[in-house]
């Protein structure tokens, strides 16, 4: 398991690949995550979900392939809502959203892992501080096709209450996200995105993803200029 620093997490946050297989349409999620490593992913996120959601042993099966390619480029992998299966896959950390087990809880099971919560307003992003939350997921920032129980669309500016709210944990927009999006939800006040459809649908994941990397990069890299006018 990897151990990283806030600092270091925040980074990995960059550009977060989330899927399962059947975000991939005809694709080899195989595939498909190498192309998006090669392009520059910061962090991936298995998440086997939905109609045709592989169960069972093929999961587990798929869970452990995508795992060791994510080690064997020390990207960090982490597991959406399944403790055991973070555990079995000796993941680098679990994904929850607010109906599952309290940050705090799964925290004290999954003793050194990473522990994302997915928070849609400020109060629920105090909350999941409060429980020990590394990072938060906070969307859906746009309309998307990819979860169909999303709640209503936010948009950039409650990323922007959180941030004057007082939250600094490392933060991820997620949810509509493609290459013309992402720079406005990182000037909005998050560390990166998190994205499913833009690469995984992609003609070219790793062009996708390549090319999302280097708006957030820039994106990113305006910010900091803007504090150095200032300051
Ligand atoms: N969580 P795409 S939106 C997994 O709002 C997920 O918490 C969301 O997929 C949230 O990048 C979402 O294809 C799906 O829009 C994001």
């Amino acid at each position: 398991m990897m151990n990283l620093t806030s600092e270091q997490l925040r980074q990995a946050l960059r550009l977060y690949l989330v899927m399962g297989s059947s975000n991939c349409a005809e694709a080899d999620p195989y595939a498909v995550l190498e192309g998006a490593i090669a392009g520059g992913i910061t962090m991936f996120q298995f998440r086997e979900k939905g109609a045709n959601a592989l169960q069972g042993q093929a999961k587990l099966e798929l869970g452990a392939r995508l795992r060791r390619l994510c080690a064997q480029h020390a990207v960090p992998f982490i597991v959406n809502d399944d403790e055991r299966l973070a555990l079995e896959l000796e993941a680098d950390g679990i994904h929850i959203g607010q109906e599952d087990a309290p940050a705090a809880e799964i925290r004290r099971r999954l003793k050194g892992m990473i522990v994302g919560v997915s928070a849609h307003d400020l109060g629920e992003a105090e909350s999941a501080l409060a429980a020990g939350a590394d990072y938060l997921g906070v969307g859906p920032q746009y309309a998307t096709r990819t979860k169909h129980d999303a709640r209503e669309v936010q948009g950039p500016a409650v990323l922007e209450r959180m941030r004057v709210g007082g939250i600094q944990l490392p933060i991820v927009g997620i949810g509509g996200i493609d290459a013309d999006k992402a720079r406005a939800v990182i000037r909005a006040g998050a560390d990166g995105v998190a994205v499913v459809s833009a690469i995984s649908q992609a003609r070219s994941p790793r062009e996708a993803a390549d090319q999302l990397l280097s708006i957030i990069s820039n994106s990113l890299g305006g910010i900091i200029n803007d504090n150095d006018i200032k300051g």
